[in-house]
């Protein structure tokens, strides 16, 4: 474990315009992964450990690993970059400073599985992020790094980019196929996973952004390497997202199992007067942390075992000026407006746990709402349709264990009462 920054994906991100192909200047992995077998890429991506950086932290080896294969179905990559959890910001600068990191990644990723042609799903808010991919993949054709016989390898590989319409469900797979097929985004139910009937009902790999652009760079120097970064289990190095009461907020590349204590040591630390009050490890969907917790190893074991996830990294920073209760009800409100509505426990949980964290942050609470509000996480986590339920309700039980007293606050006070001062996360 070391506590350094290893910049790797953003290791060309301060050059002079690393965004064009020029600035990129590489794709000499696209090269290495020609020349080599489809099957050894994949078995490499497995024996690199490689895990999803999306969320999950599904072993991305594992997953190419299950496209069938001679099944003379045409197959397809898709990218998930919709990202849209809050406190995730990782996938779009990456796509913004060197988008020919992703294509690179993606074309060597198509050829591993045997897709001729890939998608890449953009959140719809962000069209400057389209327009730079754009633009990149028009590059890559010219310079015949994409398209037909490829470097004159044979391989042919076609990429599309894809606007989404701007729905957070639309970054769950199964949605985003939906989606991609031209249907309003809703989740399909698993099984059977995309790897086996995915897009088309075809056989479909889907990663996201930061996933794929790992791939040029293990290609390159080698799985050792790659392992030599991070964790027996979390290898590698990955793109932390600081953001909140901290003195530097913004992408911070370091290797998996690096401690928020580290992170917030090259961070600058928390911001004049802040005191680390609680935080989230990967994005609102995680449960939350405190100042006790800045020591646990930010791994795919459920962060160092303190009880969380990893999630997407997006480590948000609350001090002392914060409520609990308000950020749990923003949180909440968030959910409500963005759940797709397909299944009960998700439409109507989401909307009844506004309610209730509605009257506690006005300090209107009544007896028994802390228990009901625990009750109606109960009836939401393993009860919906897809993970947008157990994140709801991630922040809200974590919330109520390590700042009870908060939620009980909020039967008699309003939370702009015992929190007048919120500080703000703007300079
Ligand atoms: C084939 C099997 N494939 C699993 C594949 C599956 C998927 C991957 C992970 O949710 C998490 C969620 C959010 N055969 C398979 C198989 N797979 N078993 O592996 O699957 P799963 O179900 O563990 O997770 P998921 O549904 O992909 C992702 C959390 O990430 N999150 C992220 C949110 C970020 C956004 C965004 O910014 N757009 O949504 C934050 O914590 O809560 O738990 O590919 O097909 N037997």
């Amino acid at each position: 474990m070391t506590d350094t920054l290893t910049p790797v994906l953003s290791d060309n991100w301060d050059a002079d315009r690393p965004w064009t192909l020029d600035g990129y200047g590489r794709y000499d992995a696209l090269q290495q992964a020609l020349a080599m077998d489809p099957d050894d890429l994949i078995q490499l991506v497995k024996d690199s450990g490689l895990r999803g950086r999306g969320g999950a932290g599904f072993p991305t080896g594992m997953k190419w690993g299950f496209i069938p294969q001679g099944d003379g179905k045409p197959h397809y990559l898709v990218v998930n970059a919709d990202e849209s959890e809050p406190g995730t910001c990782k996938d779009i600068p990456l796509m913004m400073a060197s988008p020919h990191t992703l294509i690179e990644g993606v074309v060597i990723s198509a050829y591993a599985i045997r897709a001729k042609k890939a998608f890449v799903y953009v959140r719809g808010e962000v069209l400057h992020v389209v327009r730079r991919l754009q633009r990149a993949v028009q590059e890559a054709y010219l310079a015949g790094y994409l398209g037909n016989d490829i470097l004159g390898s044979g391989v042919d590989v076609e990429v599309v980019i894809h606007a989404g319409a701007g729905a957070y469900i639309c970054g769950e797979e199964t949605a985003l196929l939906d989606s991609l097929e031209g249907r309003r985004g809703q989740p399909r139910l698993r099984p059977p996973f995309p790897a086996v009937a995915g897009l088309y009902a075809c056989p479909t790999v889907i990663n996201n952004v930061e996933s794929i652009a790992s791939v040029p760079s293990i290609v390159t120097n080698g799985v050792d390497w790659f392992g030599s970064m991070g964790t027996e289990k979390s290898k590698g190095m990955t793109l932390y997202s600081l953001s909140g009461h901290v003195k530097r907020p913004g992408q911070y590349e370091a290797p998996l199992g690096i401690t928020l204590r580290e992170l917030l040591d090259l961070a600058g630390g928390m911001r004049a007067g802040s005191e680390l009050k609680f935080w989230t490890p990967g994005g609102s969907s995680t449960p939350i942390l405190t100042a006790e917790h800045l020591d646990v190893p930010l791994d795919y074991e459920g962060v160092g075992g303190a009880g969380s996830m990893l999630g997407t990294k997006a480590l948000q920073m609350f001090d002392q000026t914060t409520s609990v209760v308000r950020c749990a009800l923003r949180w909440t409100e968030f959910y409500k407006h963005e759940s797709c509505g397909k299944c009960t426990p998700c439409r109507e949980g989401t909307f009844w746990l506004v309610q209730v964290l509605e009257r506690l942050e006005a300090g209107k609470g009544t007896a028994d709402d802390i228990d009901l509000l625990v009750d109606q996480c109960d009836n939401i986590v393993g009860r919906a349709f897809c993970a947008l339920g157990d994140g709801a309700a991630a922040p809200i039980t974590s919330g109520i264990q390590y700042f009870r007293e908060e939620f009980e606050a909020g039967l008699h006070t309003p939370a702009w009462e015992l929190f007048p001062y919120q500080a703000s996360t703007l300079y």
